[in-house]
């Protein structure tokens, strides 16, 4: 199962277990940490105060008391100290230990907050890419929907260079997109001027496309209804699972990699006519690793299309020109930039 980046308050995610940025002595302190115990109540304090404390990289379990998951996971995470003392180590070490223990104890769902993002002081897009590989590289051998939370929106950093690279695309995208419509006005002042600026470009485009197609639809007017339905194109479920077996992959790498439920994937797979979501197409499209017109026909085939008049469609864009199949960071990216992210369970 995948991973999805939420913007929430920890205490409030529905999920089996949630884990705690905690301190060594395990008795609280502020943070996420002061928050899952206001939340959990006393009861919390007090099997804590049993546990004899955790180690930094290392993590228990107790119950969650008042919250309305099953289990709190507590794990101690490394301060930053320059990035020369293990912290890197400790800190992958604090995800894996709390998923362990999250499979020992029979968990399908679980949240993580950004371990020492906060008062530990640890580079948060660092903290998050560790965060991601972490739990991306557990997800190859196990089932389960693991949520990153993220309390502060404005704490959430991708990395400088990813997020001037796809500022820098998406100001070309929609400088070009002006360009165009100007163009169009001049040439053609009075149906320019019927054209509400600028979304309106891809329309003006969308004109342009559908032309021919209209006039190419009108000629073959002897074939029968049932004719054009018997040749009807490959679905979009077909499609996928030609390019799978093209692709070399197994099924189960290819919904992984799309960051896509198994559950999902086996609707998909049993239904020929199945209409995925465009995020769920787009998913599936990028962990085939196919091309940008390979990924327009994809989408076609699920009734969708990327254009440059919406962030989303830039941002998917800019991956793919940039040959960038890493679903998790192009995730980051979208959550960056307040967009829908990819795969899950729709
Ligand atoms: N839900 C989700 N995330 C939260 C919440 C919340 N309610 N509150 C804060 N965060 P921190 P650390 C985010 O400082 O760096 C404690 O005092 C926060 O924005 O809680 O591992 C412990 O007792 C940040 O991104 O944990 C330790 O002494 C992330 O959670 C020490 O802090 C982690 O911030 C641990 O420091």
């Amino acid at each position: 199962m995948p991973i999805s980046i939420i913007r929430n308050d920890i205490t409030k995610v529905e999920c089996d277990a949630i884990v705690n940025a905690a301190d060594p002595t395990l008795l609280g302190g502020g943070g996420v940490d002061g928050a899952i115990h206001k939340a959990a109540g006393p009861g919390l304090l007090l099997e804590c105060m049993k546990l004899g404390g955790c180690r930094v990289g290392r993590a228990k379990l107790t119950k969650a008391y008042d919250l309305s998951c099953r289990y709190v996971i507590h794990t101690v995470g490394p301060k930053w100290q320059g990035g020369q003392n293990g912290e890197r180590e400790l800190l992958e070490s604090c995800y894996r230990e709390s998923l362990r223990i999250a499979v020992e104890y029979n968990c399908e769902s679980v949240a993580f907050p950004l371990i020492s993002g906060g008062v530990y002081g640890y580079p948060k897009d660092q903290a998050l890419r560790i965060a991601v590989d972490t739990i991306a590289s557990f997800l190859i051998d196990h089932d389960m929907l693991i949520y990153i939370v993220i309390y502060d929106k404005s704490a959430f950093q991708i990395s400088e260079k990813l997020f001037s690279g796809i500022t820098a695309y998406i100001d070309d995208t929609y400088v070009d997109a002006h360009f165009i419509y100007n163009r169009f006005r001049r040439a053609y002042p009075s149906e320019g001027n019927a054209l509400a600026e600028p979304q309106t470009v891809t329309d003006f485009k969308a004109c342009e496309l559908q032309a021919p197609m209209c006039s190419s639809m009108a000629a073959p007017k002897a074939a029968s209804l049932a004719d054009m339905v018997s040749q009807m194109d490959e679905s979009f479920s077909q499609m996928l699972l030609r390019k799978i077996d093209e692709k070399g992959m197994t099924d189960v790498e290819c919904y992984k990699k799309a960051n896509v439920d198994r559950k999902l994937f086996s609707k998909i797979r049993g239904d020929v006519s199945y209409r995925p979501s465009k995020t769920t197409a787009i998913a599936f499209a990028i962990a085939l690793e196919l091309s940008l017109e390979e990924t327009k026909d994809m989408l076609m085939k699920a009734g969708f299309a990327l254009s440059h008049s919406n962030k989303f469609d830039i941002i998917i864009e800019y991956f793919i020109t940039n040959e960038n199949y890493n679903i998790f960071e192009i995730n980051e990216a979208l959550f960056a930039f307040d967009q829908s992210l990819l795969g899950v369970g729709r």
